[in-house]
């Protein structure tokens, strides 16, 4: 009997030494030394399109390969379909209601914590390249550089700045795929027009073809510089302590892509890895905000996470072992927009808040009246004005906007929409069939836009509650813009005038 004591304390040590060690390791992944963190971000690009997430006809490796060395997130949502407010939303961890002026594009930037200056308060060295927050202007404020950090030319001249030893954060932000597209770039490309996948909410022509073709020219552009990030660090001797971030701030900017809350507008590529802390080579389903980005930045440098920032930090889903589904509760993601380009006479915008759910996206837009595209003939929320001469599956569109095929599609894109939307998406993935209007979905869209409006009236969003923040007449701060002059060759195939004004 005694001696079947002791062995039962024998095993109680060794089981409770084992559970110690496991402890051990657990505590060592949810604590680790404080990352580097890169952040390499790209520029109106939609997630469908990369390889890593089942693109068949662009070639990006080196993304692909830090995706099999990481996570791939499968839902990852911008908070406005628009650079600035975006970007603004991912600094602050605010929703975009929270931030005044940075609601619109071409904003200013408040005076509101963002998670760069906390962790240069805590030792960090931060830094930018390339556009940053923006456009906009942050001095208006009184900020003395980009929210997102000090500009460098380049990450050598960044990193030689570091004390030895001293923690860093960099973000790499590109302007590609932004159009202009590069001219014909798809030529020596690589890229198969026969290949591309056209999605149905665009025409499928050789034109379009060749547009789309373009824009993944300028994605695999990027890719390259992916790339040579990693080399770079490599040769540092920087890779191992560095979380790597691979994002986008908005969809493409394709009819029903940037400025929209569809998908194509709202769901960005998200890839993260950093192999030693977070368990590789898994598809994340819970749906995060691009705003989340910046709890979870500050939770992985051991920063607190101020109050006002309502975000929510995903380092659990970062550092668990399974895929697919990590959180329950990240179920779906709210969404808004705003002013986006200055598009409308008098500076209206276009405002609107939506929810993604897995099964749905409801959508909406308080002032169905307006032009959801900007007013015509230009639509300036797509393309730009079609100030530059490449805008060819608008112009295809406009030009055709008649023909019993186009039409259809003329519409979805440009003409007024209903107050609200409703989107089943597994028998409607690209968002072209609204069944707000629909009896049989009352419940549905009763239930989401009370699940919807909660949170609007939680957060103090002021198109709920009270008065509303004048977004359409906040600064739009560059005039050029107020009186668009379209393309040559816009003017020459669609009849249009040298000069509109939206001022009055
Ligand atoms: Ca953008």
């Amino acid at each position: 009997m005694k001696k079947a004591g002791h062995a039962k304390g024998y095993l109680l040590v060794f089981v409770l030494l084992f559970v110690c060690i496991s402890c051990d390791q657990k505590t060592k992944k949810f604590k680790p030394k404080k990352p580097n963190i890169l952040l390499l971000m790209s520029d109106n690009q939609s997630a469908d399109h990369l390889g890593c997430y089942g693109d068949k006809s662009i070639k990006t490796p080196h993304i692909d390969k830090l995706a099999k060395k990481g996570l791939i997130f499968k839902n990852a949502y911008c908070s406005a379909p628009s650079c600035s407010p975006a970007r603004a939303s991912m600094l602050t961890g605010q929703d975009i209601w929270s931030l005044g002026e940075a609601a619109n594009l071409w904003s200013s930037f408040p005076k509101v914590k963002v998670y760069t200056q906390l962790m240069e308060a805590s030792g960090y060295h931060v830094g930018i390249e390339g556009k940053g927050w923006g456009p906009g202007d942050e001095t208006v404020t009184g900020w003395e550089h980009n929210p997102g950090g000090v500009r460098y030319d380049s990450f050598e001249e960044f990193f030689n700045e570091a004390e030895k030893g001293q923690p860093w954060m960099y973000w790499y932000s590109s302007r590609d795929p932004h159009r202009p597209y590069k001219k014909e770039g798809w030529k020596n490309s690589g890229i198969d027009l026969d290949s591309i996948y056209v999605p149905p909410y665009l025409p499928d022509n050789t034109d379009v073809r060749k547009d789309i073709a373009d824009y993944y020219n300028e994605i695999q552009r990027f890719d390259e510089e992916v790339g040579s990030y990693i080399s770079l660090l490599k040769e540092m001797g920087e890779l191992e302590n560095t979380m790597i971030v691979v994002c986008s701030d908005n969809g493409w900017q394709m009819p029903r892509g940037l400025a929209n809350l569809y998908d194509f507008g709202t769901k960005i590529p998200l890839i993260i890895s950093w192999p030693e802390f977070f368990p590789p080579g898994r598809e994340i389903n819970d749906f995060v905000n691009i705003k989340d980005f910046a709890p979870t930045f500050l939770e992985l440098a051991g920063i607190p996470i101020p109050k006002e920032m309502n975000a929510q930090s995903f380092v659990d889903i970062l550092t668990a072992e399974k895929q697919g589904i990590i959180d329950p509760q990240r179920d779906h993601v709210i969404m808004a927009r705003e002013r986006h380009a200055y598009v409308r006479k008098g500076g209206l915008g276009y405002p609107g808040r939506a929810i993604r759910t897995n099964d749905y996206l409801f959508i909406k837009n308080y002032e169905p009246k307006r032009w959801p595209a900007g007013d015509p003939p230009l639509y300036g929320d797509v393309d730009a004005h079609m100030l530059h001469y490449e805008a060819p599956t608008k112009i295809y569109m406009l030009k055709n906007k008649n023909t019993e095929d186009i039409k259809p599609l003329f519409d979805l894109a440009f003409s007024k929409r209903h107050e609200y939307e409703l989107y089943k998406i597994r028998e409607d993935p690209y968002q072209m069939n609204n069944l707000a209007e629909d009896d049989q979905y009352k419940s549905i869209v009763q239930a989401l836009s009370n699940q919807l409006n909660a949170y609007l009236i939680k957060t103090n969003d002021s198109r709920e509650v009270g008065q509303v923040f004048d977004w359409d007449n906040a600064p739009y701060y560059k005039d050029r813009d107020k009186r668009p002059k379209p393309s040559k060759k816009a003017i020459e195939v669609l009849g249009l005038e040298e000069e509109y004004n939206y001022l009055d």
